[in-house]
């Protein structure tokens, strides 16, 4: 009981060092706008600590919404940033705000994050002021980013928020070399081995220059990167159901948010068989981003899927390797314990996974996440993300997400 009541008092204090006064900074030195999924978790703990705080973050992020829907993955408050790619990389379009932002999208998880604030602390008025632009957002994927198999289109690597995950790596490794030189920033506050690889970045900026090159916005089936993403559709169904329920509250028709949900659902176990006849590109659920996305819809093989969570060669805790889930199973050849995505433990995943096995009714689980996932935070330190088997803190130190969902992992205890 001490122990959380340490470990809330330093989380809070986390999100107040991070906090700018307009929006919370995911870290104090790697990235130094407000980041849309970052900006989600954010709101999720602010929620519990202090509502009208979480209203705001919420506003900010809205504030760089573009004219077509899309709420773009940075919104750079402060032009003058130490941060690669900046304002003048990403250029401006006709559709954007005033604000500088980035030209692509994150996971769509602020109606989940208003959702959770509208539990605690319901206020009609901030409904209505918030729910009609989610749902113009959640309009613009279902008109512009879907694959012709009805999943969420992502354009670039960063749009899944898990960047240099292996599930991208045959698409990434076709994408053409760009013509601009630029020099990484990335790897002044946190150790090359722990960030993507220059010839990740290498594409990633291609991919920026391509898509920059046509206004953000090119034809479907034209774009240098184009992939088919289970993990972002299961966020924007689930997120699809929490805007169903927002807008109810206001009276409004939640149908046709819940239709999307359904049908992106529909896609995902499509996916699934798939992936099951060996024909998905996604594959069998080689990363925590597919395991998450194919275990987040109802399916017959759930029970499986869960149980993958807990293979000690795979995702699963082992002896040696307490802490997980890993986000590339142990036993791949590509599993990198330090790298990013390809392999350390990340909080904020596991406060998905927590919520989705409460969701689907696998308490057990859930609970044993729960508190390893806080466990590992209170011996560790709020770190961007974990080494499996050593706990180690990797990346940026005082992490706002990680902050924000111990707080929400408390409250659930
Ligand atoms: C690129 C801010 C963001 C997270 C992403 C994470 C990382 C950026 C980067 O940091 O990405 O968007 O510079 O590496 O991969 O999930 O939102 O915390």
């Amino acid at each position: 009981m001490k122990v959380s009541r340490h470990l809330l008092q330093a989380a809070r204090e986390v999100l107040a060092a991070n906090d700018t006064g307009v929006f919370v900074k995911p870290g104090p030195h790697q990235y130094p706008g407000q980041w849309n999924w970052d900006a989600a978790f954010v709101t999720i703990g602010l929620a519990h600590l202090d509502p009208a705080r979480a209203r705001d973050e919420v506003r900010a992020l809205l504030s760089g919404q573009w004219d077509d829907g899309m709420v773009p993955h940075i919104v750079f408050h402060q032009r003058d940033v130490e941060y690669f790619p900046g304002p003048d990389v990403w250029g401006r379009t006709p559709f954007a705000p005033a604000v500088a932002t980035s030209g692509i999208t994150q996971p769509p998880l602020l109606a989940t994050a208003v959702a959770r604030i509208h539990r605690i602390d319901p206020q009609p008025r901030f409904l209505a002021e918030v729910v009609p632009a989610i749902d113009h957002w959640h309009r613009w994927f279902h008109h512009q980013r879907r694959t012709p198999a009805g999943l969420v289109r992502i354009l670039h690597p960063w749009e899944s928020g898990m960047d240099n995950s292996p599930r991208f790596d045959a698409a990434l490794a076709a994408v053409p070399s760009g013509s601009e030189a630029f020099q990484r920033r990335d790897q002044v506050h946190v150790p090359a081995d722990q960030r993507p690889t220059d010839n990740d970045y290498q594409a990633y900026l291609s991919i920026v220059e391509a898509l920059r090159g046509e206004s953000y916005r090119p034809a479907p089936g034209s774009a240098v990167f184009e992939v088919g993403d289970v993990f972002m559709s299961a966020v924007l169904a689930r997120s699809e159901r929490d805007l169903a329920d927002l807008g109810e509250q206001l009276g409004h028709d939640g149908g046709p948010a819940r239709c999307r949900a359904a049908e992106l659902e529909g896609a995902i176990a499509r996916a699934w068989d798939q992936a099951q006849a060996g024909l998905c590109q996604d594959g069998a659920p080689r990363t925590i981003g597919s395991l998450w996305g194919f275990l987040a819809v109802p399916s017959p093989a759930a029970g499986r899927l869960v149980g993958s969570l807990a293979d000690p060669s795979g995702f699963g805790p082992s002896v040696d390797a307490p802490w997980y889930p890993a986000t590339v199973p142990k036993d791949d050849p590509v599993f990198d314990p330090c790298r990013y995505w390809r392999g350390p433990v990340w909080a904020n995943v596991n406060w998905l996974v927590v919520d989705m096995l409460e969701a689907g009714g696998h308490a057990e689980a859930a609970s044993r996440l729960r508190h390893v996932t806080v466990d590992m935070v209170a011996e560790n330190g709020f770190w961007e993300y974990f080494h499996p088997y050593t706990g180690q803190g990797l990346g940026s130190d005082n992490f706002s997400w990680t902050a924000a969902v111990v707080v929400d992992l408390l409250a659930r205890s």
